[in-house]
């Protein structure tokens, strides 16, 4: 939602419409990726704090230093802050901007994939390793080979395959990377380095990963998103094209890719065939929220589906003070999903 629409919310009566609370109030979380392990839901979200940055439209003013897991024995439930799981501090190659992370587990073991800023201030993406899905996790020394951008999302397939989706626009520099190389040359503009409005819109990225989940399998591909005549969307079409926060989830043997449309605050969905797309462009699973960002994962728990999201209502508009929240989420009988609107009308 837009920073001027926000003076004139009544933050109370949303509180009263908001489809849902808090999942914990004591701290700021958001972009949270939620798991089912060993039957109980864990949320791995970015831990917003206040370092006192100025705002500007790189995110500067996201300056998180850590990360918290969170944990709920059931989607209603209360949740448990497990700590500190992994500061800043420790990751070698990283100085600053611990922005939104998933997790996955393989063979008992259990991976923390997140994005930082390298000591030369790009965006990497790291993995840390523990023996228990709430941490802490020991990382890796170097981040990635070849690793860019933010917003790591890791799906394991069927066939026991793991691939990650990634990328974010702007402050998240993947417009920096259409060369294949960090393009520094220009000043740091949002809207440097990005291609026209009637070009292909700039896409979110995939690469299977090793079988230790530890590098990129593969050279990271385009996930392209193609409207119902298979034509892909355009960089102009700002209210279905990709900015930000990538998510897979399979149902009925589909691929949904799920993410945030960024600077008109949706939550969208295309669906493909494949983990690698093309992705046809279905429509939006959530509506925007108080404030900028948008953020979510889709996760299965007890057979039902559950969005799990944020907002800056706890925080009465502050955009880089945000809560997690969940609601329950429905696939029509065709496999469309259902939009939730955050607060009911
Ligand atoms: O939390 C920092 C950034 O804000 C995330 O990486 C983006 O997806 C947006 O939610």
């Amino acid at each position: 939602m837009p920073e001027d629409s926000i003076a004139h919310i009544d933050f109370e009566a949303l509180k009263q419409k908001a489809i849902s609370a808090p999942v914990v109030e004591h701290i700021y979380t958001a972009d949270p990726s939620a798991h089912v392990f060993n039957g109980k839901i864990y949320i791995y979200p970015s831990h917003d704090i206040d370092a006192g940055d100025a705002f500007d439209d790189l995110g500067s003013h996201f300056a998180m230093e850590d990360y918290h897991v969170l944990s709920m024995e059931t989607p209603d439930g209360k949740a448990t802050d497990h700590g500190v799981a992994l500061h800043v501090t420790d990751v070698p190659w990283a100085s600053k901007q611990m922005w939104a992370p998933d997790a996955n587990e393989k063979n008992g073991k259990y991976y923390l994939f997140f994005p930082a800023k390298d000591k030369q201030e790009v965006f990497r993406i790291g993995v840390a390793v523990s023996e228990s899905p709430a941490g802490p996790f020991v990382p890796q020394v170097n981040p990635i080979a070849d690793s860019f951008s933010i917003d790591p999302a890791v799906f394991k397939d069927g066939d026991g395959s793991y691939y990650m989706y990634f990328g974010g626009i702007w402050g998240g520099q993947l417009q920096r990377w259409r060369k294949g190389t960090f393009e520094a040359s220009q000043p740091e503009s949002p809207f440097a380095h990005l291609p026209l409005d009637n070009e292909p819109a700039l896409c979110a990225k995939v690469a299977k990963l090793t079988d230790d989940l530890l590098e990129f399998a593969e050279t990271p591909k385009d996930v392209m998103i193609v409207d119902e005549n298979g034509k892909a969307l355009l960089q102009g079409d700002n209210n279905r094209r990709f900015f930000e926060a990538s998510w897979m989830h399979k149902y009925n043997g589909r691929y949904y890719f799920s993410y945030s449309t960024g600077d008109t605050h949706f939550i969208c969905y295309a669906i493909g065939d494949n983990p690698y797309g093309p992705f046809t462009y279905k429509g939006v699973v959530l509506n925007p929220v108080v404030g900028w960002t948008t953020h979510h994962s889709i996760t299965e728990y007890n057979g039902e589906w559950y969005l799990f999201y944020h907002d800056s209502s706890l925080s009465k508009g502050v955009t880089h003070l945000r809560s997690v929240k969940v609601a329950k989420l429905q696939h029509n009988t065709d496999g469309t999903i259902q939009t939730l609107d955050p607060y009911v009308q």
